[in-house]
């Protein structure tokens, strides 16, 4: 049998045609990619956090894109250079330790490095939160987000869910005196430009995922825990919030939006609210 050294392959018309489908394909999917980037593609950043995660984000693409390429490319190599003919068989050669203990080694000493930046990077947006960061609760419903500020004296008021009604929609004991100067609004997320927030995230229902693309922070609402998620907002604007869970027929229409503001300007909506 030839070794990969001396092997000359054979040129055949259905080959040819074969690798330059392909090449076609590959090339038709870089170029609609960077195409549609322009148009499709991260939201703007608006959050300190989300640098680091865009940063892993581009370097996972550009290492992946590149490895998709070239293992695309000599696929066509491959079989333009040894494809099987009426007559032939397809050139092969087996066991050439050298190619196969590089490749598995350069993959798993990539891979290693990649996953373990992803690793600091999860540890670094799970570090506890900054003294006196905002509180707010979100609570999702189908369909839809209650966002419940603690008031003055930063402490949310006892819920339960038989209290639960159309005017008490996150189940608020009127009898807790934590609870009287809570503020609830729908879909109406208000943060403070450049003021780090805890987000404790729980669901009344099924099982969503609050989701602030601009701020790249996603995580799921499980009925029956309150999950915390913390970050800095650092540009004033209004951004979306969705639902990144199928969580019902409403799922679509389960947006809100968030409004990153001045410490005076949210200040002053809070006021009003509780008035
Ligand atoms: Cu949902």
């Amino acid at each position: 049998m030839d070794s990969l050294e001396t092997s000359k392959g054979r040129i055949h018309s259905t080959g040819k045609a074969f690798a330059v489908v392909l090449w076609i394909l590959v090339a038709a999917a870089v170029l609609g990619t960077i195409g549609a980037s322009r148009r499709w593609w991260l939201p703007p950043l608006a959050s300190t956090q989300g640098a680091d995660v865009d940063r892993l984000f581009y370097l996972t693409l550009a290492i992946t894109s590149l490895v998709f390429v070239l293992v695309q490319i000599l696929l066509g190599v491959f079989v333009y250079r040894f494809i099987a003919t009426k007559e032939e068989r397809a050139a092969s050669w087996h066991e050439h330790r050298g190619l196969e203990v590089s490749w598995t080694l350069i993959t798993a000493v990539v891979l290693t490095i990649l996953i373990s930046m992803g690793g600091l990077v999860w540890a670094k947006l799970h570090q506890p939160p900054p003294a006196g960061a905002l509180v707010v609760e979100v609570t999702a419903e189908q369909f839809g987000w209650r966002i419940r500020y603690p008031g003055p004296d930063e402490k949310f008021g006892r819920t339960a869910p038989q209290l639960i009604s159309a005017t008490n929609p996150l189940g608020i004991d009127p009898a807790d005196p934590a609870g009287q100067d809570d503020v609830v609004t729908l879909n109406d997320l208000r943060l403070v430009e450049n003021h780090p927030v805890r987000i404790l995230i729980r669901s009344k229902d099924v099982i969503h995922s609050f989701f602030l693309p601009n701020f790249r922070i996603k995580q799921d609402a499980v009925p029956g825990m309150a999950v915390e998620v913390w970050f800095t907002p650092r540009v004033a604007g209004d951004y979306p919030i969705a639902c990144a869970e199928l969580c019902g027929v409403g799922h679509y229409i389960m947006r809100g939006q968030v409004k990153v503001v001045s410490q005076e300007e949210f200040e002053r909506w809070l006021q009003g609210k509780r008035e």
